[in-house]
């Protein structure tokens, strides 16, 4: 079990912000692999719907640093998903219609950039070793 920070975050009613957390991860947990992801948010006040508080994510894979579709390795693959949706925003997908994926935002800045871009094509190639 790894424990990521807890982090106060005011959401407006109906809202889906991104919230970034930093994880603290013991040197005895694999780095690379699948994760599930529980994420629980305690009631508030007067909050009668509370079905909405859990979220469970099987499907979470942790692995280096811009390898997007997870095969531990920095390649072309990966440098294409991001210069693909180059210029997309959380509110605006690419001129080719890409939609904003945060998992390419490298710098969290919610803007696929040259800085993204860069940091991609600087790595590439590389293998990530478990
Ligand atoms: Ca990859
Ligand atoms: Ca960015």
């Amino acid at each position: 079990m790894v424990l990521a920070n807890s982090t106060v975050v005011t959401i407006a009613p109906g809202a889906a912000p991104v919230v970034n957390l930093d994880w603290n991860v013991p040197a005895w947990v694999p780095y690379y692999g699948n994760y599930t992801l529980h994420a629980i948010i305690g009631p508030v006040s007067d909050e009668n719907n509370l079905a909405d508080n859990r979220f469970i994510d099987s499907g979470l894979v942790v692995t280096g640093l811009c390898d997007i579709n997870g095969d531990r390795k920095v390649n072309l693959l990966d440098t294409f998903a991001i210069d693909l949706a180059f210029g997309s925003r959380p509110t605006n997908a690419a001129s080719n219609g890409a939609p904003y994926r945060p998992d390419l935002d490298w710098n969290c800045d919610y803007t696929i950039n040259l800085q993204d871009s860069f940091k991609a094509h600087l790595l590439f190639p590389t293998n990530y070793t478990p």
